[in-house]
């Protein structure tokens, strides 16, 4: 049987690395982008795996000729938009890149799927933050629940939902977003704040630091695993009728509780180490997200994996073990 093929930008990404893997074990050819830096080294790190399983080239989601070149040579099956300027802060300092990138670049995608393969299906990754501070009456974001942004992020990837929900009435296209809560794992970034706390907490154990900055500890955030989101992307986009679905755990805790239970873990009193540093503040803060993906849950009968607890021992253990190398 001929191998399905996909594509996926963003492919050396937390999310495109564990997803490349997912579908490698399911039998698909797969091809990348990544965008080219000054630096090769680290690139990808996180590939490093699967590097000759998959098909990965420069590429970058602002350069119109070469997403045609690629999707008319490949002709994927699936397309994954996982592209983007992913870190919210960063936003404020460089948002007319963020917007470039995670709007202008969901819509050149767009563009050279509908001209070259519009028989694909493209999984376009949505964001809570894109809620901004918007809440249900019980306390839940969901499907339904107004998007109200409050970061140049936000604001840029509700024009990515927007478009891709716009080409998929107008021209009868296969297209899906996953609106994903926060989702971490080893592989996170590390100037995310779960892999920030991890990281830290690891190195003033074993000596190699006294100090943790942070910034607002008081908002909260509904944390899953990176491993469990991709394959609610992967059943999404496979849904005979292409619709949006919210991916989330459902739990919630504060930055505080993740910090207090990290260290906690490893017998540290975060009073000793963690200092407030005003450079790590947003100059407007999301202050609460909790999702409810029941609508994934039925549909699918998906469910997460991995707790808030195994989530954050899962990249405890990876840093422990990684020091100790
Ligand atoms: O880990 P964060 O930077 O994630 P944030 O801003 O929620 O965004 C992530 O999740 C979104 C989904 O809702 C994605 F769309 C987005 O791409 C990204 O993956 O910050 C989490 C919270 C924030 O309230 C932040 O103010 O942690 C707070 N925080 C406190 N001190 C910090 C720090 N965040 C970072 N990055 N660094 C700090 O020192």
């Amino acid at each position: 049987m001929k191998k399905r093929k996909a594509f996926i930008t963003g492919i050396n990404g937390q999310d495109g690395s564990y997803l490349s893997e997912l579908l490698l074990n399911k039998g698909y050819e797969v091809y990348g982008i990544v965008r080219r830096n000054s630096v090769p080294e680290n690139q990808s790190n996180r590939l490093e795996n699967i590097d000759n399983k998959i098909n990965v080239e420069y590429g970058d989601v602002l350069d119109q000729s070469c997403l045609s070149k690629n999707l008319s040579l490949i002709k994927p099956d699936e397309i994954y938009n996982l592209a983007a300027q992913s870190h919210v802060r960063i936003s404020f300092d460089i948002p007319q890149f963020t917007a470039q990138t995670n709007a202008l670049g969901v819509l050149n995608l767009l563009e050279a799927y509908r001209l070259n393969c519009p028989n694909a299906k493209f999984y376009q990754a949505s964001s809570s933050e894109m809620f901004g501070n918007s809440v249900d009456e019980d306390g839940f974001q969901r499907e339904t629940t107004p998007l109200t942004p409050v970061s140049p992020y936000g604001c840029a990837k509700v024009f990515g939902y927007n478009i891709t929900r716009n080409y998929r009435k107008s021209y009868k296209l296969h297209i899906v977003n996953g609106i994903l809560f926060n989702h971490e794992s080893p592989r996170r970034g590390s100037n995310f704040v779960t892999n920030k706390v991890v990281k830290t907490a690891v190195q003033i154990k074993l000596g190699m630091t006294n100090r943790l900055e942070l910034g607002n500890m008081d908002s909260y955030r509904d944390w899953g695993h990176s491993k469990d989101y991709v394959r609610a992307m992967h059943l999404i986009i496979n849904n005979d009728n292409p619709e949006d679905y919210v991916v989330s755990t459902g739990v919630t805790h504060s930055v505080r509780d993740m910090t207090n239970y990290v260290f906690k873990k490893l017998d540290l009193n975060p009073d000793t180490f963690i200092f407030q540093n005003s450079k790590y503040l947003r100059p407007e803060e999301l202050k609460y997200l909790k999702g409810d993906s029941s609508r994934l849950r039925e549909k699918f009968n998906w469910e997460p994996e991995y707790t808030f607890e195994t989530l954050l021992d899962e990249m405890i253990d990876f840093w422990l073990d990684n020091y100790k190398k």
